[in-house]
C-alpha cells in the first residue's frame, strides 16, 4: 500500500514543524571589568551568556529592571531574551561597566 498525496503532505508538514526553533546563545566575555563585545544583536528567544574571566563577581543588570544576572568569579551567567528592543545593562558592583543587547523579534 502506497501513501496517498494527503499523507505525504502531512509528513512534509510534520517535518517542517519539527525543525527546532533556531535559538542561539550569544556570548559576552567579561575581562578586566569590560563587557566585550559591549553591544550584541540577538533575537527574542536567544540566550545571552556572560563569561566572567575576572576574579571578581559582576552582574548584568538591565536598566529596565527586566533582568538581573549575577556572574560569580570565573563563572558564567545567562538570560533568555523575552522582549524585543534595545536593553542597556550595567554591573551593579562596577557601574562604569556598561553593555547593550538589541533583540529583534
Ligand atoms: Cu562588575
Amino acid at each position: 500500500m502506497t501513501p496517498g498525496r494527503g499523507s505525504i503532505a502531512a509528513l512534509v508538514a510534520y517535518a517542517l514543524l519539527s525543525v527546532p526553533v533556531r535559538a542561539e546563545t550569544i556570548q559576552v566575555t567579561i575581562d578586566k571589568l569590560v563587557f566585550s563585545p559591549a553591544e550584541v544583536n540577538a533575537k527574542v528567544g536567544d540566550t545571552i551568556e556572560w563569561i566572567n574571566k575576572d576574579a571578581l563577581a559582576h552582574t548584568a543588570t538591565a536598566t529596565s529592571g527586566d533582568w538581573n544576572v549575577v556572574i560569580a568569579p570565573r563563572q558564567t551567567g545567562r538570560v533568555v531574551l523575552k522582549k524585543s528592543g534595545a536593553a542597556d545593562y550595567f554591573c551593579k558592583y562596577h557601574p562604569n561597566m556598561k553593555g547593550r543587547v538589541v533583540a529583534t523579534p
